[in-house]
Order: C-alpha cells, then structure tokens, then sequence
C-alpha cells in the first residue's frame, strides 16, 4: 500500500469514528477524480460557452456536501483551472480578481453595483461572489444585497452568486475560493469579493484575490483609532465611500487621516503604494479614478510577473486552508472531544487546567484513539 493509500485510509477510519458526521465528507478522494463522467462534461461545456445555468449548477455542485457531488464538483474544476491555463498560455488577458471588504453598512454592494455597471457598459463581464459569516445567524445583508445590487442582477454581462447561508466560515470561503475559478472558466474576466469586516474572513478572502480593497465609511477620528491595523496593513486601496452630500466634509477628513496612517505602516510591496480614494457609489463620483486605480495596479502586477508569483503563492496556502478546515472539523466531532469539551472548558474557565493543558488532554485522546 502506497503512502497515499495509507493516509486516505486513515482519513476514512477516522471519518467512520466520528459520532456525529462532519460537515464534510472526503471519502469521494479516494474515488478518484469523474473527469469523463458525462454530465460533468456536459457542465463544463455549458460553463465554457457562457450559459449561466451551468455556471450555478457547477457552483452548486463545488458546495455540495453530498460526497459523489462534491467528487464531480471536484472534477469540473480541474478541466476547468486547465482550460483557463491553456487560453491564458495562448495569450488570454488575466482575469481580474478584487476583494472588497468592510464594516457592515460600508456600501460595498452599493459600490459593486456602481463598479459592476460601469465596467459592464465599458465591455467587461463581471462576475460577483459574497462571503458572508454575519449572514449565518442573521440573514440580514443578503436580503439587503439582493436590493442593493438590483441593477447588476438584472445585467445578462453579470453573474451574482450569494454565499450559502448554513456553512461554518471555512466552507463559504473555500467555496467562494472555487466559484472564482468556475466564474473566470465562463469567461468573467473581473471576479469582485465582497466580505464583511470580520478579521478571519477577510484574511481569508485577501488570500484569494488579486487586489484586496478596504471600503469604510466617512468616520471621524476616534473611530479610526478603533480601525484593525492587521486588516489595513493587507490593504491595497482604502476607499472612502458615501463622499457626497452633508457626508462629504466628513469624507474629506477620513481620506486625509487613512492617508496618514498608511504613511505609518510597513510597506507590503516594493511595486505598489496603496492609496486612499474617495467616492460616492451613491451619485458614482469618484467610479471613474477608483477603476483606473484598480487598473493600474493589475498592470503593474502582471508586468513584473507579481500576479502570477501571487496566485501560485495563494494555491499553496489554500492546499494548507482546506487541510485546516477539514482537519478541524474532523477533531471538533470527534467523540472523545465532544464527551470531554464542556468538562475541560468549565476546568480552563475556572482555573484548574491551564488551556494548553486542556488542549494537549485533548489531542492526546484524539490520537490515541487513531491508533486502536
Ligand atoms: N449617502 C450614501 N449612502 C450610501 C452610499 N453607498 C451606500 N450607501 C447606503 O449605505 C447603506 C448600506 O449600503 P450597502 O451597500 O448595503 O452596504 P454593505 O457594506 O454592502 O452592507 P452589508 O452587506 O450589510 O455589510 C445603504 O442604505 C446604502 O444606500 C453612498 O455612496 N452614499
Ligand atoms: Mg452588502
């Protein structure tokens, strides 16, 4: 048996041992990829030649949880990212992938609809996918993201694809990681990300896009001071929305206090200096110099061979984010976790473990019970 045998083996013992099931299910790996399987050919098909039924069947399928779904999900991807390969080694553009990511409220999908409209009339096909974690209890933005981009989702140029709504938040970025590669395989060539401002997710999504744009909203200075500097340091862009009206001094004083405070901070790239925009997605002033930003800093990326250095980076860190997620998942249902969690929590709580004691009970439980 070879060493992959062995761990996929091992991967479906320790599946079989879970009390309750995980929320997903790798036992289709060892099935082997259904790169022939015919209704996957007839998706990948559909994708290529721009039907968007397919498109949502295929991101229905990547999301599946059901294992032979999520095998031919799995399959379609891969024909997919080579076909893409193959047109971009004959000369095909980059596609252009943009995470927009921000406070609840910020104005992101107003912004995406302003964007998305704008490049839509210029030639573009936008494709725009949403992660997000606040929407699992509440449900609340979607509903208000259906309104907000009501435009866009009536544009036959633009596909809007909402995250799931019961997935932990591994799963909805893991899957808005793939529907990225699914949009850009049906030929969009601007994949926008829109995130909520939860430091995790928007890591996350940094991780997955070429240009990583922080929206906020005009604040004054003490709300600055609460800003997380982790998340701005990732930023490419600062954009200040809702510049107009009675908002507009207010506007003013944001864009020249975020400018000052990225002067503060280390540099990310020796190619790029991230700048701080205004705009209003209300009244779209400010549209114009906020896509030809966007712009330059894409070609200045592909000029120096950083856009393709970073996506190669990226799919390395997704291997070990995927791995994360799943292994995290398969410890949490674990049943000698689950029957010791609240005993060990209530002891950390009140003193009597310390937590990296309480961890190492719990691993130690873990692992042995592999090895029976
Ligand atoms: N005045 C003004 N209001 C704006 C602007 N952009 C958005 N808004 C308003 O701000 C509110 C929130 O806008 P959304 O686009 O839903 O914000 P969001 O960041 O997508 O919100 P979530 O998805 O809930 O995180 C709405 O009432 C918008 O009408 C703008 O440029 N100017
Ligand atoms: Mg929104």
């Amino acid at each position: 048996m070879n060493k992959i045998d062995r761990l996929l083996n091992s991967a479906n013992r320790m599946l079989r041992n879970c009390a309750s099931k995980p929320s997903s299910d790798w036992s289709y790996v060892s099935s082997g990829l259904l790169h022939n399987d015919p209704h996957v050919s007839k998706i990948f098909h559909g994708i290529i030649s721009g039907e968007r039924a397919a498109l949502a069947k295929g991101i229905t399928l990547v999301e599946s949880l059901n294992s032979r779904k999520k095998a031919m999900g799995e399959a379609l991807l891969a024909k997919l990212i080579r076909h893409q390969r193959d047109l971009e080694a004959a000369g095909k553009k980059y596609t252009f992938r943009i995470g927009l990511s921000g406070a609840p409220g910020a104005g992101k999908s107003t912004m995406i609809e302003s964007l998305g409209m704008k490049l839509t009339e210029e030639g573009h096909s936008v494709a725009v996918l949403t992660v997000d974690p606040s929407s699992v209890s509440t449900g609340g933005s979607i509903l208000g993201d259906k309104t907000r981009m009501f435009k866009l989702s009536q544009n036959s140029k633009a596909f809007i694809r909402q995250s799931p709504s019961k997935c932990n938040l591994g799963g909805v970025t893991r899957n808005t990681n793939e529907s990225i590669s699914l949009c850009e395989g049906a030929g969009y060539d601007v994949i926008l990300v829109e995130t909520v401002g939860v430091g995790q997710s928007e890591i996350a999504v940094s991780d997955m896009v070429d240009m990583f744009c922080m929206v906020v909203p005009p604040a004054a200075g003490d709300e600055l001071q609460g800003l997380k500097k982790g998340i701005m340091e990732v930023a490419d862009a600062v954009i200040v929305n809702k510049a107009d009206g009675d908002l507009l001094p207010a506007a003013r004083r944001a864009q020249a206090e975020y400018t000052s405070a990225l002067k503060l901070m280390r540099k990310k790239s020796e190619l790029w200096t991230p700048q701080v925009l205004r705009v209003s997605s209300m009244t779209t002033e400010g549209m114009d110099k906020l896509w030809s930003l966007m712009s330059s800093y894409h070609q200045v990326m592909i000029d120096n061979g950083e856009l393709s250095a970073k996506r190669e980076r990226q799919k390395v860190v997704w291997m070990w984010n995927h791995a994360h997620d799943q292994l995290l998942d398969l410890f949490q249902s674990h049943p000698s976790v689950t029957r010791q969690r609240s005993d060990l929590e209530r002891q950390v709580l009140n003193g009597h473990l310390s937590p990296g004691f309480a961890a190492d009970l719990l691993l130690n439980d873990f692992f042995g019970s592999q090895k029976k």
